[in-house]
């Protein structure tokens, strides 16, 4: 197979799971990654939303009592992946974790064991320390590991939101639009709308899928 262009024209996510087809079956870990109040747990939502049929287990979700994530949301999400024309049949672990400085070592065990991160930036201009410093807990705990990780800017619909380009700098991130590989360097996203959330899913699980054969 080749793996060097991620051509989201080839990609198609079915809920045709076959259970009798276990050769082609791939269980993956992702990660939600981001920090606090940035949309982990709203893209999670839509994501529930969007593959109701196909759930394993009910997603659960706990809530401190001022409504944020203690624990984490997790739900197992099956479906039928379609890449050139093969077929996987995929189990995705979806986990989110909190943003909460004091739970720092719940967000290691949330790492553990995964096979694709997407990063939630925050477009508030005024969260841009808070998206540098848990992107940077990332990038050293995925990169020592080879594990492929992708950077959504959420909330893109905020009237102030920040300039893509100043993100980009402010992350260490390149400039271009897209990586030598064909995905995208940043990921625009509004998940109140639930608008690039399963673009950006299907995105992580192409790159768990290419980085399976390349080990
Ligand atoms: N304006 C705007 N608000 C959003 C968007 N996505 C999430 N939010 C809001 O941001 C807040 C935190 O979201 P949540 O998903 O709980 O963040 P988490 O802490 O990362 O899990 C909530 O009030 C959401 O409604 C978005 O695309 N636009
Ligand atoms: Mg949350």
């Amino acid at each position: 197979m080749e793996t060097h262009q991620k051509d989201e024209s080839e990609l198609e996510v079915s809920d045709k799971f076959d259970f009798n087809d276990s050769e082609n079956m791939l269980q993956f870990k992702i990660v939600y990654w981001g920090p606090g109040e940035s949309g982990k747990t709203t893209n999670f939502f839509r994501l529930r939303e969007k593959f109701d049929l196909l759930k394993l287990s009910k997603g659960y979700s706990i809530e401190t009592t001022e409504g944020r994530t203690l624990w984490e949301d997790s739900l197992y999400l099956l479906f039928k992946f379609t890449l050139r024309d093969v077929k996987f049949n995929i189990i995705a672990h979806v986990v989110t974790c909190t943003g909460q400085e004091r739970f720092l070592s719940t967000r290691e065990y949330v790492l553990d064991g995964a096979d694709g991160i997407i990063f939630i930036g925050d477009s508030d201009p005024e969260k841009l320390e808070q998206n540098k410093r848990s992107f940077r807990e990332l990038v050293s705990f995925a990169s020592p590991k080879n594990i492929p990780y992708l950077v959504q800017l959420n909330k893109r619909d905020l009237e102030n939101a920040i300039g893509i380009p100043k993100f980009k700098v402010a992350l260490g991130l390149p400039l271009l639009e897209t990586f030598p590989d064909g995905t995208n360097v940043i990921y625009p996203a509004e998940a109140l709308q639930g608008k690039n959330v399963v673009q950006c899913f299907k995105h992580i699980i192409l790159q768990a899928i290419f980085n399976y054969f390349q080990e």
